[in-house]
């Protein structure tokens, strides 16, 4: 009701950042490109197999962009539509299930509806049906403009592996389809060949596959190079066609591609011992770029932060104030920002520590600490997920 709003209201002041002066409004008026990467991890950055890097041009490219390396993904069940409901709303999907399905008639105010607002086309490429994850049905209350899904696609047997249509000829002909739309639009691809179980044809294999007891692992390595190439691709006809210098890119990673299941292979990869719990936390950071052409001095940041800072950030890069939005994360470029990202199972990460699963450890060699070190951000932590979750379950934004 509306007195749960009032005390969420000055939950969110206290949490609000301002902007960086030198970013806010960078972004104004130009097409803004969002590229989800599906299941691609950060440990595969800079990272080679059997010397030959997993990503070459993603780590070109990191050169030119600001690249967020302590960025983590903060979904739940609902993978890609929990990661897609973050970066919407600046608040956390449910702990179980998928708030896709479960919350699609909510009252939102998101990213897509505000954009609208401010004289944006919104929309979504992916080649899938678009009853997938409710998209159809959430989308329309997130405010996109139009999906384009597998039917605004040529799909056949030579063009598709594993869920479908191959990345690059997605992106390919997604071209096209970007060129129909009014500018300045806000458009989110959704990529899928990098998908379990990560199955890929031999003429598009351009790395060796890994290795060890987890052919899931081992295949998982191809498919993320795979998938770095089609991202080449899209850039490079981005340029041919005139489209690249009034856009910015933001390239983010939606969530894990390799679980747990799979540790011992993992620690072989990684050339650890085991995977300890400390671990598995920092292997859920994913790779997020803001690319913005021609543009000096982009540099890597480590801030602590993940999905639900994308919305503040983007909003800001676009001039937009975001005081009186109700959200959970703060602008990646805020001098004032606070290293901080919690995970939707409570555990979270600052600068000098993880706190997962009641224990604290120090960075970076994950050495456990007395709780008294973590103690300060056990309650935060548990408010923003308390908050967000009242917000949804309550359906609150009505009364905002
Ligand atoms: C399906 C694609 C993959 O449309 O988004 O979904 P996921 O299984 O990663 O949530
Ligand atoms: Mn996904």
């Amino acid at each position: 009701n509306g007195s749960d709003m009032e005390e969420i209201i000055e939950y969110r002041d206290e949490l609000y950042k301002e902007p960086n002066e030198d970013l806010f409004g960078i972004a104004k008026d130009k097409n803004i490109i969002v590229l989800s990467l599906e299941s691609i991890q950060g440990f595969v950055i800079n990272e080679t197999l059997d010397g030959e890097e997993i990503t070459p041009f993603l780590n070109e490219l990191i050169k030119e962009s600001y690249y967020f390396d302590n960025f983590y993904h903060q979904t739940a069940q609902g993978k890609t539509s929990d990661s897609e409901f973050l970066l919407a709303n600046s608040l956390f999907g449910r702990n179980s299930g998928s708030v896709f399905f479960t919350h699609s008639g909510n009252s939102y105010n998101a990213l897509p509806e505000i954009l609208t607002k401010d004289g944006y086309y919104t929309s979504v490429m992916h080649a899938n049906n678009k009853s997938f994850w409710n998209r159809d049905v959430m989308y329309q209350s997130l405010g996109y403009d139009t999906y384009f899904d597998i039917n605004s696609y040529e799909v056949n047997e030579e063009n598709s592996i594993g869920w479908g249509l191959k990345d690059k000829d997605f992106f390919e002909q997604s071209i096209d389809l970007l060129k129909s739309q009014p500018e300045p639009y806000f458009t989110k691809f959704i990529t899928l060949t990098n998908h379990f179980p990560f199955e890929l044809g031999e003429e598009d294999r351009l790395i060796n596959e890994f290795d060890s007891n987890s052919g899931t692992l081992n295949r998982y390595f191809p498919t993320v190079r795979y998938m770095d190439y089609a991202v080449e691709h899209f850039f490079d006809r981005m340029k041919e066609e005139g489209m690249y210098e009034d856009s910015i890119f933001i390239l983010y990673g939606d969530h894990y591609g390799i679980s747990q299941n799979h540790n011992r292979a993992m620690s072989m990869f990684l050339g650890k011992e085991e995977i300890t719990d400390f671990d598995t936390i920092q292997l859920q950071r994913v790779p997020m770029i803001v690319h913005i052409p021609g543009h000096k001095k982009q540099e890597t940041m480590d801030t602590v932060s993940g999905q639900i800072d994308l919305k503040p950030t983007i909003m800001h890069l676009l001039g937009i104030d975001s005081k009186y939005d109700i959200q959970f994360g703060s602008d990646l470029f805020s001098p004032e920002r606070d290293s901080f990202a919690v995970l939707r199972d409570g555990s979270f990460i600052t600068d000098k520590y993880v706190y997962t699963k009641g224990v604290c450890y120090r960075k970076p060699y994950g050495w456990e600490t007395s709780t008294a070190n973590c103690e300060p951000y056990i309650e935060k932590a548990q408010q923003d997920l308390g908050f967000s979750d009242r917000i949804i379950y309550g359906d609150l934004l009505r009364f905002y």
